[in-house]
């Protein structure tokens, strides 16, 4: 049943006041607990406070808060008795050294006070959760210790570690401290299995560089699985032996943008393709490899059907083609629905093994995905559907994968081995006619993971004009902010879908119009973390009006403040009220007590310079007013971090305090301070 896709053709565009960081802690409280800056410099003291517990994305199933404050320091060391465990404290030191400037070790024996202890064993406050993801988190004045059943659980602790730490921990360059975590007690394990993020670079080509990059924002928010689309009409991305020309003619160009016929293509070696997965298990996500058929195969076609030579061919490989083609064209634009492998080539099936043998040995996930959608009865009918669909799949089971797919593998004739994973992609709901292919897939056994294109697509504009040059609407012509990927309930999405079937969610990130991983993270973000949310945190009524989106929204105001810190580009949706922050710089006095250097770095998503009042105390009874400088938000990437310059000269030699405190509309003030000698 592939009823929603004339729908799609047709529609097809191408085309709180949360106080954050930094509040309001005069020096003496938890300024007192400061470290001071590298020797060489004047010291630098900031009073930067620990984020509330509540901010953490997804939520927790508990989280109580505590009596106190820990501080990280210099002297803190990684306790991780098991191998298992030590690999995930070292992945733990990696993130914190950039912006700490510490290097922690990682040891075994007994913890001591300062600490973090990442320990495996079976918590009681676990019992409940079946995943093996789940951690209990306890955070007191006198240190850190995260148990769990599995060194994936030990990973998703530290990554609410991570968050608890204050927002500049996430930067890539050193940021001063202090480093402190508020005592709390959480304990938490995820709501479904599946929780996954798609990226397609075949529409346009990333390299395993950047694909990376969203490896790292997924699985900091217990993301566990990626998947990859690797091919379809535009480009085909990865070598496979035996097939060369699937990537010197299929790599060679990605679809075209801004007047261009198609733009630059790629593609990755196996060697590439096997670290990147790698990289992804180091993160505890899977890899769940898609290579797009029968439909969405013109690449394919188009560089195998010359391919007289191939010795595994037969000397006729333009039998592949059932396009609507005859020969086939490369098609550069967004155009669906055209293209298709015929059933009963023998070529096709050369092609498709290697393929799925190939690629099902490189992946980590235990699903592969055969792609199905949009092959429309007029290129291909039904049954002819239906045969290579079976076929297909029954390979992937003989390489020990489960065959997962768009949703319209479950259609007329198909018949894939139970545990076969559709994925609901339609935006249709409730009881309306077009939610049939999950009905289906219900009705066949198999498991579904929902990405409803309205609540689930990534690539779609958050409103009609916004971004102006990105995404596509055809499934948000009102346009799909937040509020659209957070307030739905996955397992009650289509009438008859329930939890028993459902396994997760994904949120998919296609590319025909996005170019550079900066376009992606804009289209992304803050998005994809809604979606987090609902694949992990507890089911609870999540409606445009409701506490739990009002709850998420404060999160993900303080949440912005690590994106940027991160130096990441993100939507800063008027939907959230976005928080500030600041951090202490480390200016110098020259030989005439004049000042030198930025004072500070703000953080300030969605905020013009203009929006924000910088005061500086220069502890000399001298007050005045601050410059900030950094770049404006455009149409497709958020403001970047302001620096905060003013100029003075001391009167006297001598150690002074300064104090930066910055003022935005509707937020409290967050101040920080810095000690300067001449
Ligand atoms: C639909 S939904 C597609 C993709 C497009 C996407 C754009 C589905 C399985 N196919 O081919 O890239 O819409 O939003």
């Amino acid at each position: 049943m592939r009823r929603s896709l004339g729908s799609r053709l047709s529609m097809l565009a191408t085309a709180s006041a949360v106080v954050t960081a930094a509040a309001l802690l005069s020096p003496g409280s938890a300024a007192a607990a400061v470290q001071p800056a590298a020797a060489a410099a004047p010291a630098a003291v900031t009073a930067t406070a620990a984020a509330p517990a509540t901010e953490v994305i997804p939520k927790p199933v508990t989280s109580v808060a505590g009596q106190g404050t820990y501080t990280l320091g210099r002297t803190t060391r990684i306790v991780a008795a098991k191998a298992a465990a030590a690999a995930v404290g070292r992945s733990l030191r990696s993130d914190l050294r950039p912006a700490t400037g510490f290097d922690l070790p990682v040891v075994t024996g007994a913890a001591r006070s300062g600490d973090i202890n990442l320990e495996l064993g079976s918590p009681a406050p676990l019992a409940k959760d079946t995943s093996g993801e789940g951690y209990v988190l306890q955070v007191t004045s006198r240190g850190v210790t995260i148990t769990a059943k599995t060194a994936h659980g030990l990973f998703n602790g530290v990554q609410t570690l991570r968050q608890l730490l204050p927002a500049w921990s996430a930067s890539p360059t050193v940021r001063s401290g202090p480093w402190t975590v508020a005592a709390t007690s959480v304990t938490d394990y995820p709501r479904y299995a599946y929780r996954g993020v798609m990226l397609d670079i075949a529409r346009h080509y990333e390299s395993p560089e950047a694909a990376e990059q969203l490896i790292d924002q997924a699985s900091s928010y217990k993301m566990n699985t990626f998947h990859l689309h690797l091919s379809d009409d535009q480009g085909f991305r990865v070598v496979i032996n035996g097939f060369p020309k699937l990537t010197s003619i299929g790599a060679r160009a990605s679809l075209g943008t801004d007047g261009r016929t198609s733009d630059p293509g790629g593609f990755w070696t196996q060697a590439q393709y096997r670290s990147f997965v790698a990289y992804a298990a180091a993160h505890f996500m899977t890899v769940v490899p898609e290579v797009d058929s029968p439909g969405h195969t013109n690449a394919i076609i188009n560089s195998e059907y010359g391919d007289t030579d191939n010795p595994y061919l037969n000397s006729h490989p333009q039998d592949i083609n059932c396009s609507l083609n005859h020969p086939p064209a490369w098609n550069y634009t967004g155009d669906v629905g055209y293209s298709a492998l015929c059933p009963e080539s023998d070529n096709t099936w050369t092609i498709l093994s290697a393929v799925v043998n190939q690629l099902s040995a490189m992946s980590s996930s235990p699903y592969y995905n055969l792609g199905g959608d949009e092959t429309p009865a007029n290129v291909l009918a039904e049954n002819r559907y239906a045969a290579l669909v079976n076929r297909e799949g029954r390979i992937v089971n003989v390489n020990g994968k489960k065959v997962m797919g768009w949703a319209e593998i479950s259609g007329q004739g198909t018949k894939l081995a139970s545990g076969s994973v559709a994925e609901y992609w339609n935006p249709a709901s409730g009881a309306d006619p077009d939610t049939v292919s999950a009905k289906d897939a219900v009705a066949k056994h198999m498991k579904i993971v929902m990405a409803p294109a309205t609540h689930a697509y990534l690539d779609q504009r958050y409103t009609p004009t916004v971004p102006a040059t990105l995404g596509q609407i055809w499934a948000c012509e009102k346009g799909c902010d937040l509020d659209q990927f957070y307030n739905w309930d996955p397992s009650t999405y289509v009438a008859g879908v329930t939890d028993r079937n459902v396994i997760g969610v994904e949120g998919a990130v296609w590319s025909e119009t996005l170019r550079t991983m900066s376009e992606v993270d804009y289209m992304a973000l803050p998005r994809m973390l809604a979606l987090a949310e609902l694949g992990w945190s507890p089911k609870v009524t999540r409606t445009a009006t409701s506490p739990a989106y009002q709850n998420f929204l404060a999160r993900l105001g303080g949440q912005g403040l690590r994106l940027q810190a991160a130096g990441l580009n993100f939507y800063p949706s008027t939907e959230v009220p976005w928080t500030t922050a600041v951090t202490a710089g480390s200016p110098k006095l020259d030989r005439t007590r004049t000042i030198e250097g930025t004072l500070a770095t703000v953080a300030a998503p969605g905020r013009l310079t203009s929006d924000l009042k910088v005061t500086v105390d220069w502890g000399d009874g001298h007050h005045s007013p601050a410059v900030l400088a950094g770049a404006a938000a455009t149409g497709t990437t958020v403001n970047g971090l302001y620096a905060v310059q003013a100029d003075h000269t001391y009167a006297h030699a001598g150690t002074h305090r300064v104090s930066i405190t910055v003022a935005a509309k509707g937020l409290p003030s967050v101040t920080t301070s810095e000690l300067v000698h001449s």
